[in-house]
């Protein structure tokens, strides 16, 4: 962990800590303030002096003589005070989705509850009950929130499991008996969550390989080794903490702190087969393996082979393969098209006839959600701009948060007016790139905008998105996303579920009829992409 994101663990812990000991909330408030702030600071915080850290927005007096205390000493006597007086198991309980400070200062109070153990079992014994404004409503709430937090524990998110891959692949593709290297399994099909990770090798010497595989520096234990298997548990990094404090009821899910990586190797010769079965979905190899049977074939992990129903298998009868070397060349045999991973879920790709093209990076020519330092992005427009001129974009559309999203700074209508008349000066200079005043704009909890029509009209850009109310029911969450959809003035719905991955389940409205009346109003559905979220 760098020292920015321990510093900013350390400072999100404190204003946890002032909360449960019911201290100032502007106090916790300044110092949750803080540790965004050094979270987003792209330098080094160790060299920074005081009057820089004073320049920061969101550091005063006390905090910058806090930080550097800590960049000195490693510690903040404010935090080991702090620590000395609350349960450690408290703070665990507080990364709860729904469980505020207030809750588990109650219930630790009357159930002298520290931790999870202690709080699942006061839900199943209904003592839970017991503790003041706690009612059953509330107690089903958090035993569902504690469920959805345990799957969390269990699976990881695609942009959890991804560097650690990458990481992987890069340091073993430096052993020279490494032929070929690659992640498989729901990584590579590109899925939200990653039960483990699944790497291949293609090698002629498989011990050196193993070797390497269980002495890579992350791993933290080995599980098992052999000749074409090994498993070991792999160091997770810990947890952005910024996804704590930027979303309204957004908790953090405290993350396992390792995850299983398996190794397989492949013989050469076998590499497409081996890519093929091991990147699944098992559903997808189950349908292949029937269309090989129905063509007089057999597919196994070494390769497509002519079935001749004997009980040996054929690799081991010295049988030549038809295909095993590319994937490419054993669905080409089984008469279908390429069929990219990302859709192997056997969700009928066997019927298609051509490789769909999936969207990549390079389709992305414009974005149109984003933020600045106006609300809670972490770069000027002019930074934005050039940004997004690098990436090769045409476009980017300018889209703070609007007023009621008070936790990411949204702008008043007052600020809006001089944000977009800042963006429309940026605009006249910016070279090469067009840059447009929009806005995120907050759907509220009944389906109106924060804005006014009469402010909308004047943006080039309206991105309506629900950020409040997340619990709603499905009829009247769907309502409320309509009314957005019809209102005149916008062109995006974003994130429509507000889902946070393995963080808090969102809405559930009734997509297909967001999708019929966006085609009607000409709407579109932001995708959103990122790995927290991944909405539709
Ligand atoms: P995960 O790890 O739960 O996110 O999901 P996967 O798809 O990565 O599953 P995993 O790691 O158990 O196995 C990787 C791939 O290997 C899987 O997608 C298909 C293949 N595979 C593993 N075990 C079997 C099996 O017993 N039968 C078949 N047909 N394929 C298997
Ligand atoms: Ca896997
Ligand atoms: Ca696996
Ligand atoms: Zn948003």
């Amino acid at each position: 962990m760098s020292l920015n994101a321990a510093l900013a663990h350390r400072l999100e812990d404190i204003a946890r800590m002032m909360d449960l000991l019911g201290e100032d909330s502007f106090k916790a408030i300044a110092h949750s303030r803080a540790a965004r702030a050094i979270d987003a600071l792209p330098t080094d915080v160790a060299t920074l002096d005081k009057k820089q850290l004073l320049e920061i927005e969101g550091i005063g007096q006390k905090i910058a003589d806090k930080i550097i205390d800590f960049v000195r000493t490693g510690h903040i006597a404010e935090y080991d005070e702090l620590r000395a007086k609350v349960p450690p198991g408290l703070l665990d309980l507080m990364t709860i989705p729904g469980l505020g400070p207030k809750t588990v200062r109650a219930i630790w109070q009357t159930l002298d509850v520290t931790t999870m153990a202690g709080l699942k079992k006061a839900l199943e014994d209904g003592s839970i009950l017991t503790v003041p404004r706690m009612g059953q409503k509330a107690a089903d709430k958090i035993k569902a929130s504690i469920a959805l937090a345990d799957e969390g524990l269990a699976r990881l998110r695609l942009g959890q499991a991804l560097p650690i891959a990458e990481r992987i692949v890069a340091h073993l593709s430096k052993i020279k008996q490494v032929k070929e290297i690659a992640y498989a399994g729901s990584l590579r099909r590109g899925r939200e969550t990653i039960g483990d990770i699944d790497i291949l090798v293609a090698t002629t010497d498989p011990a050196a390989v193993a070797e390497a595989f269980r002495t890579m520096p992350d791993v933290r234990s080995v599980i098992a080794s052999g000749e074409s298997k090994s498993s070991v548990r792999i160091a997770i990094a810990p947890e952005d903490p910024r996804w704590d404090s930027s979303e309204a009821d957004a908790t953090a899910q405290k993350p396992g702190t390792t995850v299983q990586t398996d190794l397989r190797i492949i013989p050469p010769h076998s590499w497409g087969a081996g890519m093929m079965y091991f990147t699944g979905s098992k559903e997808h190899n189950i349908r292949l393996r029937q269309r090989a049977l129905d063509q007089g074939l057999t597919l196994n992990e070494f390769g497509l082979f002519p079935d001749d129903k004997a009980d040996t298998p054929p690799q081991q009868r010295g049988i030549k393969p038809v295909a095993s070397k590319t994937e490419s060349e054993i669905y080409k045999e089984l008469s279908l098209p390429y069929i990219p991973p990302e859709i192997r879920e056997d969700r009928g790709e066997l019927s298609l006839k051509e490789t769909p093209r999936l969207i990549e990076l390079d389709d992305i020519k414009s974005e149109l959600h984003a933020h600045t330092t106006a609300s809670d992005g972490s770069m000027s427009i002019e930074e934005l701009a050039a940004k997004a001129k690098e990436r090769g974009f045409h476009t980017i559309c300018v889209t703070d948060h609007s007023k009621s999203s008070i936790q990411a700074n949204g702008l008043s209508v007052e600020r809006l007016m001089a944000h977009i008349e800042a963006i429309r000066k940026a605009s006249e200079k910016a070279k090469g790139i067009t840059i447009l005043a929009g806005s995120e704009v907050d759907i509220l909890a009944d389906g109106r905008l924060d804005y006014d029509d009469k402010i909308l009209k004047q943006l080039d850009l309206v991105v309506a998105s629900p950020h409040t109310a997340l619990s709603q029911d499905p009829a009247t969450a769907t309502r409320r996303l309509l009314a957005a959809i019809k209102n005149k003035y916008v062109h995006i719905l974003g994130h429509p579920t507000g889902r946070l991955i393995n963080r808090r389940a969102g809405l559930s409205p009734d997509m297909g009829a967001l999708i019929e009346a966006a085609k009607e109003h000409h709407v579109a559905l932001e995708i959103n992409a990122h790995w927290m979220r991944l909405d539709l």
